[in-house]
């Protein structure tokens, strides 16, 4: 029998809820009992630097500099050198702090170097303080690429520059076939009692990872649990509902965000709010496990309880 009051834990993560509920994790589980598997599909090249958003996002939330109000980027930022990029005639449109291009610098320098992503991140973490496993679902690109009636774009042109405003018509991930989980990642997977979803978008943070070859393998004789990142029909942040609308037609619930993942028979167990409480019935009958509580993340303190009750929870899944 496992040692339950010990679990190991892979958390998949993407976007700010993600990286919140990963800080949640993070502030009870010591580093050997919590990996955090990052979604790198809305990584894109800008200025000339390699940025890979949710680990920037994960990484500065466990470190405790992460802005506040936006969730991603670092708090106590200037923009001088956005403010000479744009006179320069640079594309503005993503918001590049100045404390926070240290970390693209970096990150593009040894790159090219010949560091992977998961090095890289690993050197990066350790330089910020963080001691927990931020893990790159691939050393490998594998970009979202988003569909729409107009085209197709880049993850972060439609979700910045055109604010998530065009219409989904679908996802593509370019280079999906040739690319692999990192060994890291597969070993915490392997080692993993748990698996943990945080309330990320379950298409363009989570899918993502599930898409790699062989995660669905890995995770399907272990239990998953699945936090709902739609609470009382909307997204806390970003296009997750809207999504729900333009690629699967239905309306976003957390029934559909179980609904979703359960069609690949993929949970055990499933986190919603207070205000959800009324779809308890209807997700039991799904075969899941239902905790309801608050799942709003808005600062460390909050995240940490959260985190306590949603433990508490799992040790009886595994
Ligand atoms: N999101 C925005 O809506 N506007 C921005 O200007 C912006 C800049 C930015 C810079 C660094 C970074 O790590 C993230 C940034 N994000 C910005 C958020 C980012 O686009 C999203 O958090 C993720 O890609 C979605 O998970």
């Amino acid at each position: 029998m496992k040692n339950i009051s010990q679990p190991k834990i892979a958390a998949f993560a993407g976007g700010v809820g993600g990286a919140r509920m990963a800080n949640g994790l993070a502030q009870l589980l010591p580093p050997e009992q919590l990996s955090i598997i990052v979604n790198t599909g809305d990584d894109f090249e800008y200025w000339g630097l390699s940025i890979s958003p949710d680990l920037d996002t994960v990484m500065y939330t466990l470190a405790g500099i992460a802005n506040p109000q936006t969730g991603w980027g670092l708090l106590d930022e200037g923009h001088r050198c956005l403010e000479n990029m744009r006179s320069l005639g640079q594309p503005g449109w993503f918001g590049l702090g100045d404390r926070d291009l240290a970390t693209h610098l970096t990150r593009t320098q040894w790159l090219r170097e010949g560091k992977n992503l998961t090095q890289v991140t690993r050197s990066l973490g350790e330089a910020l303080g963080v001691n927990h496993a931020i893990l790159p679902m691939s050393n490998d690109p594998c970009r979202t690429i988003v569909l729409t009636p107009a085209g197709e774009m880049d993850f972060q042109t439609y979700f910045v520059r055109e604010q998530w405003q065009p219409q989904l018509t679908g996802l593509r991930w370019e280079g999906l076939s040739e690319a692999h989980i990192t060994p890291e990642v597969r070993q915490a997977l392997i080692a993993a009692d748990l698996i943990f979803f945080c309330p990320s978008n379950p298409f363009v943070s989570i899918d993502p990872i599930l898409n790699l070859s062989g995660v669905l393998d890995l995770i399907k004789a272990k239990p998953v649990v699945a936090i709902s990142p739609i609470i009382g029909g909307k997204a806390i942040k970003g296009p997750a509902a809207k999504m729900f609308d333009e690629l699967l037609h239905t309306e976003a619930s957390a029934h559909s965000v179980a609904a979703y993942y359960q069609h690949r028979g993929l949970l055990k167990g499933f986190v919603i709010d207070h205000q959800d409480q009324d779809l308890e019935s209807k997700l039991t009958t799904l075969g899941l496990d239902v905790l309801v509580t608050n799942t709003l993340l808005p600062d460390p303190i909050t995240q940490k309880q959260v985190a306590r009750v949603i433990l508490d929870f799992v040790s009886h899944l595994v």
